[in-house]
């Protein structure tokens, strides 16, 4: 079984994580991983933050002369911001002097304070923040180091921010990301790109905040990942719950997603047919890639859809938790969008779920027991 756990608050001294589970034999490149770092710390809208982060790994345990071994992963992103905090966050003494009483609407603090029984905001925040999202980020490089040796390749764009929606995507899959990548946005639509930088720019202005929608298309994934018969076994559902719990995304859909409701069942169902080549295949894709829960080879398609961020330069309303007075929310330093982060973050937990999926299938101790089991399946499957 493949598993991971990570730990450390968005202005503590780092960020870790331990996976285990890994084959042993399993190629990992740190510089791969710190690549994936730097593009979810990318795109038009993020705060003062991501000038004083540079996020790289290091990797405390679990490989050798660049492979795994079959042991437990441990991984290490420092926080550059946490010199500034070290007092504020000190794990032994802290003064009351620091602490935060004024809910942000629509952050984890005020549920957070009640169900934790904190009287300092900060407890919650820190922990609640997309900081967080750099080690689900490293974690999500490893599962995707492992799924490209079989040929699994995972892309992501943004499709809206705010009121804007990009035009819908001619580029063929496989090289999308890089071209998302080049830009600010990650947006493939050059004249929705720039209304979206300019409307993120007066979201700015005004001291407000923009959400939007990402999409995460997975290639060549094999039939058969996921599975009918029980439903915490269906990739669908594994799948959706990764993407909503990436901070701020509020919905999910898979291929002709919402808007297929609107579809009779014979324009929407995919025509089964048979290609000597690619043996049995679909005329459309409006399921996305999953069907009764189990990959069919198409191209698994997901949609994210992502709040506004919660914390603004010009706070909403709120009640002060200590004098139960009204007040207005805290005002931190913050992004203004991060859909485009978001976009990222979701390629690596798209990438962790189906690692867990592609071992439960496939999974051996080593890489070539992974290989013998893929390659014999995949024979069954020509047979078929
Ligand atoms: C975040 C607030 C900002 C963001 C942060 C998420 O951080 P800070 O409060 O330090 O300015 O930059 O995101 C990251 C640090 C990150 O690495 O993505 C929040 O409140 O969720």
């Amino acid at each position: 079984m493949l598993r991971y756990l990570s730990a450390g608050e968005s202005h503590g001294r780092c960020l870790t994580a331990i996976i285990e589970g890994l084959p042993a034999g399993l190629p990992l490149a740190l510089d791969q991983i710190d690549r994936e770092l730097a593009r979810r710390q990318r795109g038009y809208g993020r705060g003062p933050r991501m000038q004083l982060e540079r996020d790289r790994v290091q990797i405390l345990a679990g490989l050798r002369g660049g492979k795994t071994l079959g042991s437990p992963l441990a991984m290490l992103i420092e926080n550059k911001d946490w010199p500034n905090w070290e007092k504020a966050m000190d794990p032994v003494s802290v003064s009351a002097g620091d602490m935060l009483t004024n809910p942000r609407p629509g952050h984890a603090d005020l549920p957070g304070v009640l169900k934790y029984r904190q009287q300092d905001i900060r407890n919650i925040l820190e922990r609640a923040s997309a900081r967080e999202t750099a080690m689900r980020v490293a974690v999500g490089a490893v599962a995707k180091a492992l799924l490209a040796l079989f040929q699994v390749q995972i892309v992501s764009h943004v499709v809206a921010i705010g009121e804007i929606t990009a035009a819908a995507v001619t580029a063929p899959h496989g090289g999308l990301s890089i071209l998302a990548d080049k830009s600010p946005v990650r947006c493939l639509d050059p004249e929705a790109e720039k209304a979206m930088m300019a409307a993120i720019r007066t979201a700015q202005e005004e001291g407000d905040s923009l959400g939007g929608i990402f999409e995460v298309i997975v290639l060549e994934v094999p039939w058969g990942l996921g599975s009918h018969v029980h439903w915490d076994r269906k990739l669908d559902g594994r799948l959706a719950q990764a993407i909503v719990s990436i901070q701020g995304v509020k919905g999910v859909e898979f291929g002709a997603g919402f808007a297929g409701t609107r579809l009779l069942g014979s324009r929407f169902h995919d025509q089964i047919v048979l290609d000597s080549r690619r043996g049995f295949g679909f005329t459309s894709n409006n399921a996305g890639g999953i069907q009764g829960g189990m990959s069919t080879s198409a191209p698994i398609i997901i949609r994210g859809a992502m709040k506004p961020i919660p914390t603004l330069a010009r706070p909403l309303q709120t009640v002060d938790i200590r004098t139960k007075e009204a007040t207005t929310a805290s005002v931190q330093r913050t992004d203004s969008c991060a859909v485009p982060a978001a976009s990222i973050v979701a390629e690596a937990a798209v990438a962790w779920e189906l690692a867990v999926a592609f071992m439960e299938k496939f999974g051996g101790d080593s890489l070539a027991e992974i290989r013998d089991n893929y390659t014999q399946y995949l024979q069954a499957l020509a047979e078929c």
